[in-house]
Order: C-alpha cells, then structure tokens, then sequence
C-alpha cells in the first residue's frame, strides 16, 4: 500500500497518566507508513512523572500537545481534540493501544466517498500478541452500523471531519466511561451502513494491571453501571425519538444487563443499591425489543420495570438457582464446584483440621512438609490432610491423602480451619470466616513479581489481578530474609502478618544429622558414595509454553562432554523446575546423569550435591545456607533480565558466583571450583550475611509457635 498521501488524518490522543503504554502508542504512530499526519495529544492533567516522555517527542512537528487546566475526562479531552483538528480525516487512538504499521494508510486507501471506514480490532494481551499472524487479502465489506458500532465504542474508525461538521459530533461530557456511545449515535442516525475492513489495523490493550492502574473499562461494575445508565439515559433523551438510535440504545442496555448487571444483583448490597435505578432505565426500554430475548430476561425485565423488588428477586434467584444448576450438570468437574459451594461450604468448620499442598500437589516437599512433619513429630493434636495428584501417595504419619481436585479436596477445603500452601491457591476456593491461611510461599526473589513486572508474558494474561485477589486472603507469609520481606510487600501488596523467622523448608540444611541424611539419600538415588554431585537446577521461561503451567525447556548443557571431563570424580543431578513439561534426555549417561525432576523435595538434593548450577532460579538463595560454591548458567541472560523479568538485585555484581554463558565455561569452572571458590569467597560472605542470617535450622519451630500455640 502507498496511497497519494494527500489528505492530512488527525489523530486524536487523549492522554492519562498511562505513562508505560504511551510510548509504544506513540511510537506507532510515529512510524507510520503514512506520514501526512496531525497529532494530537491531550493531557487530561496527568501526574509530571507521567508526562516526560511525551515532552521528548515535540520536536516532530506533526505533534500538537494540547493540556487540561485540570482533569477533565476523555469524552472532553476528545471533544478539544476535535475542536482544534485541521485534517481531512480524524482517527481516535487510546494512549494506551497501537496502530498496525500500515493502518493509516489502508484506511485512506478504502474509505473511496464514505463518511467513515473501520478497521479491525484485536486484543492486545501480553506483546507477543503484536507478532500475530501474516495478514490476508484485503477483503472490504458493507456493514451495519450497528454491527460495527455493537460494543458502542468509537477506536479504530477513520472518520471522515466534514461528517463530523455536519453532525456537530461531540462527546458527552457528563460520565467519565461509556462517553465513545455520544460519538458514535450520529453514525446510527445518519449512516445505514458503512465499509469495514477484514485485515488488523489496531491493537486494543487489555492493561495487564487493574489493580493499581485500571483503564475506564476495569473500573469498579458500580461506577460503570452508573456511567452506563446516565449515558443511556441522556441519549434516550435527545435520540430516542429516532427508531434506529433507539433500538441501538437499547440493544446496548440489554446486553450490558446481561454481561454486567446480572453479575452485580448477585451482591444483595448491590441489589438494593442498584434496583431502583435500573428500574427507572428499563422503564424507558422499548419493550420490542425484548422479542429476541430468552425467556427468564424477558421476565426479568418487566419485574425490573414493574419496579416491585421481591418478585423480581424471587424470579432473579431461581433463574441464577436454575443456570448454577445447568451448568453443574454439564460435567463432573463443575458439579463437584456446585457440591463445594451450595453444601460442603455450609458444613461447620473443624478446628483442628489442616491441610497442606506444595507446588500445586505435584510433590511432598517444601515449608509445608517440614511444618507438617513438625506438627506429627511433636504430636500435636491436628488431623492433618495432604493434597497430591497421585492419590496413592504415601508420607509419613497418618495424614489423610486427597487427590487435586477430587470431591475430597473440596470437602476438606471447605471445612478446614488450617490451611498451608507454597504456592497460590486455585481463585475458587472460597475462603471462610475464621478460616486461617498460611502461605508459605517458594522462593526469595531474584527476578521481579506480580505488580512490579511491566508487561506479563507468561501464559496467563490475567496473571496481576488474580494474583491480587488470591493474596487478600493470606493471613500469614513466610519471609526468608528483610530483603523479601520489603519485596513482598510491594510486589504482592501484601499488608498482612509477615513471618519473619527464615524458611523451614532450610532447616534441614541446619540439621545435626546432615551426614547420614547425605549417606541415605546418595544410595536411595544410586549415587556412589566416593562421587561428588553437580547440582543443576534451572528455573523456567516464562514466553516458552504449551500452555498454562506446562512450560518448555532445552538443555543447553552438553552432558556427553561432561562426563568425559568430569567423570571421574563427578556425577550430574537435572533437576527442573515444576512447570517444565518437557522431559530430560539422559540416554547413554547412565550412572553420570541422574534426572531428578520428579525428586520430591529439592532441599535433600541440595544437601547431596558439592557445587550447584542454577540460572535465576531462587534455589541459590536456599543453597547458599550451606556456602558450597553456586555457579550460574545463564546463556539467555540479556533476554531474561532486559525482557521477560527484570531483577530485583545486581547479581552480575553481588552474586555468590560467576555468570557463565557456555558449556564449556560451566565445566571449566567446574574442574577449577577450588580458584572459584577463593575468587568469589567474600562476595558470598556478604551474600550469605544479607540472604541467609535469618536461618539457624529452627525457623519451622518458630513458625508453628506463631500460628497453632500463641493464641
Ligand atoms: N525448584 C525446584 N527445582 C528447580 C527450580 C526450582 O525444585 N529446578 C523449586 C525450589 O524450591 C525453588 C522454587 O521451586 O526455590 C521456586 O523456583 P524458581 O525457579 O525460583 O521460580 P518460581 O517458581 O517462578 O518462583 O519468590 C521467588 C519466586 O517466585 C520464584
């Protein structure tokens, strides 16, 4: 494409403190394939941290930067964009979203005499989404504009600026949301249908953060439904005599009380604060245009809009009764739910039952497992229940084995006062009242967590916000040292009690009996008494997935090497890390490499092993408890710490052991470990002062006084 670029498009920015997304919206633009562009951006008043970098970019005199004396809201910051745009076509584009390179310039190329063309949208997730595939043909199609205008939002629409000068559009300026719908009625009136293209044009970011940076669509349900409802309302009022805006408006009313409202009456609170207000809205409803409507809603509606509050909750609850009840009959997994939330949560709690998972009852291992065996070793009186996904497992002492997910597991997670976990705990778990959670949590940070990452690249996009609803319900977290601590509290926004007392899961590394536990485990493996043991024991990447918690992994160390150079005096254990899915070759290796990853807990392994290799994993952390040598294996380090995580600490300066980018760097600094050891000796001292102080092989004792005995 390369239209004649002789008509200038005004894009029109609003901006709001959205100072980590307006970079690449801007650079999108900026790069355009077509460059006879206006500019502008209009800062709603953000916060001067937020607006630096737009300062840097007004050398490109394309650029107007216009302010707001004081916040004043996007449908205004648009309306002042309009009212100073000079082009012959306006485009609206969110700070926060991306053009496609050439999206301009294709949206000019086909718009040919209509008023306004639309390009097509997709959501913006994590960045690798921005690869997507290669685009189709260009295939233009007529659409109604109700269709394109369906979700009532005006982005990715070139429009052409002598339509808005005859239609005088502006947006409304009462409500901080639901404000593109003003914008968008004239199209309605005016325009039956208009071209739509098939191929992307722009990118729609869904923010990644909508706990302490919400875009106007992550606000709270009630402030939209507000917003919602006086837009409506006032449409209604100057529109709603024309058939087609009215039918639009209220297509737009019944399917945001379908995707929403329906959702908030299930909060009595939210019932009685919305109910009238909703009735007064569906009393201005066509009732025509409930035909297409199922049944329920239809009569729903008429008992919203009869305006008496006990049929309709009456008719509301036995529809929601009704849809559970669907819904749980589709299939073992969502009845087991159904059972767990209409029964099993209705059963008295039991004071003294405790249940236990780690790493997501993939093993026995873990803080979990030394406050388990701590609690059966000094008998105290718990019935304890342990959650795995092999059900046939078998541990120590009496405790009650549930598979993952099973209708036990609910049961017990239900009527468990007690419950402990390393890791997060499923979102629908519902925790009770008086119910207490001890969340052991894995690792001292290396690389950057949950609300002090940018962008989230791993496989669950929503990783932020349900990381911050499954934390509100820890009641306890286990902290290995102040450093994390201090990263808890900002990272996870964790305000509860922190536990200050080391990790138990180390205690073992403090143990009195350390060398028969050596001896034990080295001939339980099959390792030979008189070989030293190379621990290696990497962490995962977080853009190399199948799916969700499956994540892949490639062995950069050339084992067949090592054992020529090293085994004489040494074998490998492979450990990887609990998301990894794929398998370890080991063919040929036998009696050098041992695959490990099925090991149930990482810490016997530790004591076992002479030198550890790691990359950012937080195992070095734990291991240097012991002050044996760590070297680290990081061959994918600028991608890792510049892209993916970022770190919390300057380990290429402060860590306890040398960064190696090859395999034979790794065992080159494997056959001189001695002149390693000297080179890094103080680095560690102070390592092992500020990351491993806390540990005296007593934390686990600590820990139960805190949470079972003090009361
Ligand atoms: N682990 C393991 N084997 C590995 C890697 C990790 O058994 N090869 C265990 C260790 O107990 C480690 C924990 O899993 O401490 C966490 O692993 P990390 O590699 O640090 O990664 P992650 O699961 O992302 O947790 O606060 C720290 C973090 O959240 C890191």
């Amino acid at each position: 494409m390369n239209t004649k670029q002789n008509a200038m498009v005004s894009i029109i920015i609003p901006y709001y403190n959205s100072m980590e997304f307006i970079g690449d919206c801007l650079n999108s633009v900026l790069s355009q394939s077509y460059t006879n562009l206006e500019i502008i951006i209009i800062n709603d008043s953000s916060d001067s941290e937020n607006t630096g970098y737009i300062e840097t970019l007004l050398e490109d005199k394309r650029i107007v930067y216009l302010k707001n004396e004081s916040k004043k809201g996007v449908a205004y910051s648009r309306n002042k964009g309009l009212d100073s745009a000079t082009g012959e076509f306006v485009f609206f584009l969110d700070s926060e979203d991306i053009l496609v390179e050439q999206a301009i310039d294709i949206l000019v190329a086909n718009i040919n005499e209509a008023p306004a063309i639309a390009g097509n949208t997709k959501r913006l997730l994590k960045p690798t989404d921005l690869e997507g595939p290669a685009q189709p043909e260009i295939i233009l199609t007529m659409k109604d504009s109700n269709k394109i205008f369906s979700n009532g939002s005006i982005l990715n629409v070139l429009i052409r600026s002598s339509f808005i000068k005859e239609h005088s559009i502006r947006f409304y300026e009462g409500t901080e949301g639901s404000t593109d719908i003003s914008g968008v009625i004239q199209f309605i009136l005016y325009v039956k249908s208009l071209p739509s293209l098939n191929i992307r044009t722009y990118f729609q970011r869904v923010r990644n953060d909508p706990i302490s940076n919400p875009s106007l669509v992550q606000r709270s349900i009630q402030e939209r439904t507000r917003d919602f409802t006086t837009v409506y309302m006032e449409m209604n009022k100057q529109y709603g005599k024309s058939e087609v805006v009215k039918e639009y408006l209220d297509g737009l009313l019944l399917r945001f009380y379908r995707r929403e409202v329906i959702n908030i009456f299930q909060d009595k609170k939210h019932l009685d604060e919305f109910f009238a207000l909703l009735s007064t809205v569906m009393k201005m409803l066509n009732p025509a245009a409930l035909a297409s409507q199922p049944t329920h809603i239809k009569r729903e509606i008429k008992q919203l809009r009869s305006g008496n509050k006990e049929k309709f909750i009456r008719g509301f609850k036995f529809h929601v009764e009704a849809r559970d009840f669907k819904n749980a009959i589709k299939g073992f997994t969502r009845l087991k739910r159904y059972i767990y939330n209409k029964f099993f949560l209705r059963f008295p709690m039991k004071e003294n039952y405790i249940i236990f998972e780690s790493f997501l009852g993939k093993n026995y291992s873990d803080s979990p497992r030394n406050i388990y065996e701590y609690i059966i070793e000094n008998k105290m009186d718990y019935q304890c229940i342990w959650v795995f996904n092999d059900k046939n497992r078998k541990i120590p002492g009496n405790a009650k084995i549930v598979k993952r997910f099973s209708l036990a597991y609910y049961y017990y997670f239900a009527v468990s006062k007690y419950w402990i976990n390393n890791m997060r705990q499923p979102l629908h778990l519902v925790k009770r009242e008086g119910n207490v959670f001890l969340e052991t949590w894995h690792g001292t940070p290396l690389k950057k967590l949950v609300f002090d990452m940018k962008d989230v690249y791993s496989a669950n996009p929503r990783y932020k916000r349900d990381f911050y609803m499954q934390s509100r319900a820890w009641d306890y977290l286990l902290s290995p040292n102040r450093y994390s601590s201090e990263i808890f509290r900002s990272a996870f926004k964790f305000d509860n009690e922190m536990l200050e007392y080391g990790y138990p899961r180390n205690d073992i590394l403090y143990s009195p009996q350390k060398e028969e536990i050596i001896t034990r485990v080295k001939r339980n493996i099959g390792i030979p008494d008189n070989k030293k043991v190379v621990l290696y024991a990497p962490t995962w990447r977080d853009d190399d997935y199948y799916e969700p918690g499956k994540y892949k992994f490639q062995l950069q160390l050339d084992l067949h090497k090592m054992k020529e150079i090293l085994g004489e005096d040494y074998v490998v254990a492979l450990r990887m890390h609990y998301f990894i899915a794929d398998d370890i070759n080991v063919e040929g290796l036998d009696g050098f490499a041992f695959n490990l990853s099925k090991y149930d807990d990482i810490a016997e392994l530790y004591l076992i092993s002479d030198i550890l290799i790691t990359d950012y994993s937080s195992v070095f952390f734990d291991y240097a408890n012991l002050e044996r040598p760590i070297l680290f294996f990081t061959y994918d380090l600028d991608k890792y710490r510049d892209q993916l995580r970022g770190f919390y600490l300057d380990f290429e300066n402060e860590g306890p052991g040398p960064l190696l980018r090859t395999s034979d760097e790794v065992i080159n600094a494997i056959a001189k470990i001695d002149e390693v050891k000297k080179e890094y000796a103080t680095k560690y001292d102070a390592f092992y002062e500020r990351f491993c102080s806390w540990h005296d092989g007593k934390s686990t004792e600590k820990v139960v006084r805190k949470v079972f005995t003090e009361k």
